[in-house]
């Protein structure tokens, strides 16, 4: 029996034509079979992809990802900042994913993992024999109330976590002239939560450079109960702010944003009896309350927060052994960057590997290895690297508490050229080893390898 099918070519043509139902399935819906489905294109899936789809070759490996484009999401603080645009940070979907995989373009809409089949948004099931869970997160900006209305309508409101809102933030660093610039952290897990801050070192400097400084107080107004998790950088952190006369407030929550009146209203989280407080704004740079996608949500995958139910160390799924996880969409409680998915990519690739030949999927453990990037400005940072119990885990032998230009360098030149052609091809599984041989076996992946490719 044939089927019409729609397929998406490299180029992003859609392409209609007839094809064989080769499947065993007594179904109407056409059921393809792949050893390795990965769910998700984005920074985790599409690494994931090609370390297996080399491993595995052609037809083996499915990628079921809707988007047309993939983003290096590291490069909107710049793009916030006026010094990228955009489109620097996007390649097509069809040159990055890896071309020995089918990329399906299609999103997810229900996970029967008790027999091992995924529904998808264009009818299709498909059945693997493995499973990647990579879908990252969603965004939630409906969740603070007036917040998606004044991000279509009010100029002086922005946020670096969309493609789509990323493009208001510069335009607003240049409008404000005086008044309150404010800088938001939700209540929740993030991405990269320290870009939340590293837009509003950016901005101070821009408002300094520019002679409006002593015009505007900068404001962070975090959910957190500190400027960082890590104490070794919250210090540095701290410094900081003092220096430059950043107003930090902890333990509030946006609640709503009133474009009308230009307010902000912020949740007390500590407060008992539910207090508000309302600050006037000038500009507002939003970092919108996260969550699994709803269709992971819905689904037996989950936890009870919504997550990829995995586990921590081995990355396989706690209830569904041929189920893995990798990036932001799982519950490994670590802080949620690239970086971390480079360092999980490696402990991915071995207990996936060890899994298919029938060994058990613990043959190596992530330690939460994560690094944030603190960018204070146009030319420095801070690069914090730590692991799950917030123990710093530096590559390099020098205090990377400090504000650095090299380490600014290293965040705003060479980590894109790694991302895009390392990371996402499989060719770095993050800097453990050399953390090794830098300080001598001091630290370092337990069993951290270099990635076979
Ligand atoms: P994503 O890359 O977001 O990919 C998820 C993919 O899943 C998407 O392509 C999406 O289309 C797809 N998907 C969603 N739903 C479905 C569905 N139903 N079916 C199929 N596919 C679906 N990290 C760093 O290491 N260093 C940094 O300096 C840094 N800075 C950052 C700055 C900003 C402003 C932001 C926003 C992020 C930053 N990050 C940084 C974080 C980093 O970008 C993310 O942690 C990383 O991209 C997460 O990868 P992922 O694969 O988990 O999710
Ligand atoms: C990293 O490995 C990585 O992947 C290429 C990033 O981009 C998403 C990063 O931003 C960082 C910081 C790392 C960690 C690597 C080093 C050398 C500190």
């Amino acid at each position: 029996m044939n089927n019409i099918q729609v397929f998406s070519t490299r180029t992003g043509r859609l392409v209609v034509c007839a094809v064989r139902n080769f499947s065993s399935s007594t179904s109407r819906q056409q059921e393809k079979h792949y050893k390795l489905l990965v769910v998700g294109g984005g920074t985790g899936g599409c690494t994931a992809a090609s370390k297996f789809a080399s491993k595995l070759g052609k037809g083996k490996v499915a990628i079921l990802e809707p988007s047309k484009v993939h983003y290096y999401q590291p490069m909107w603080t710049f793009v916030g900042g006026g010094t990228k645009t955009v489109s620097n940070s996007s390649r097509p979907m069809g040159k990055v994913l890896p071309k020995k995989a089918d990329w399906i373009q299609a999103g997810a809409v229900a996970f029967d993992p008790k027999n091992s089949t995924v529904t998808c948004s264009n009818g299709d099931v498909i059945k693997y024999d493995y499973m990647v869970v990579s879908m990252g997160l969603q965004l939630d900006y409906h969740k603070v109330k007036g917040l998606p209305e004044a991000l279509l309508s009010d100029p002086a409101v922005c946020s670096n976590y969309s493609s789509k809102y990323v493009t208001k933030t510069f335009p607003a660093l240049e409008n404000i002239t005086d008044g309150k610039a404010i800088f938001t952290s939700p209540n929740c897990p993030i991405k990269c939560a320290g870009a939340a801050q590293k837009i509003m070192y950016i901005a101070e400097e821009y408002f300094n450079k520019n002679g409006k400084r002593d015009n505007i107080d900068v404001i962070f107004n975090t959910s957190g109960q500190a400027i960082f998790g890590v104490p070794k950088y919250a210090e540095t952190l701290n410094k900081i702010i003092e220096d430059r006369n950043i107003q930090l407030n902890c333990r509030l929550s946006l609640e709503e944003v009133r474009s009308d009146t230009r307010e902000a209203i912020f949740r007390k989280l500590d407060s008992e009896t539910n207090e508000k407080e309302t600050f006037n704004y000038n500009f507002l740079h939003v970092v919108p309350p996260m969550s699994a996608p709803d269709v992971l949500k819905a689904s037996p995958l989950a936890d009870s927060m919504g997550y990829l139910d995995i586990n921590k160390y081995s990355l396989q799924h706690a209830r569904y052994p041929n189920v893995f996880g990798i990036g932001d969409c799982t519950n490994a409680p670590t802080s949620k960057t690239g970086a971390a998915i480079a360092a999980q990519s490696g402990v991915l690739r071995r207990n996936l590997t060890a899994f298919m030949d029938g060994k058990s999927a613990s043959q190596d453990e992530y330690d939460g290895y994560t690094s944030c990037p603190l960018v204070t400005g146009y030319g420095k940072c801070v690069m914090a690297e730590f692991d799950y119990d917030g123990n710093p885990l530096e590559t390099f032998p020098i205090d990377q508490s400090k504000e650095r230009r090299t380490m600014f360098h290293m965040k705003r030149d060479i980590m894109p050229e790694m991302y895009w052609n390392l990371l996402i091809k499989g060719m770095w599984e993050g800097p453990g080893p050399y953390r090794r041989l830098m300080r001598l076996g001091m630290g370092g992946n337990k069993k951290s390898e270099v990635a076979e490719v």
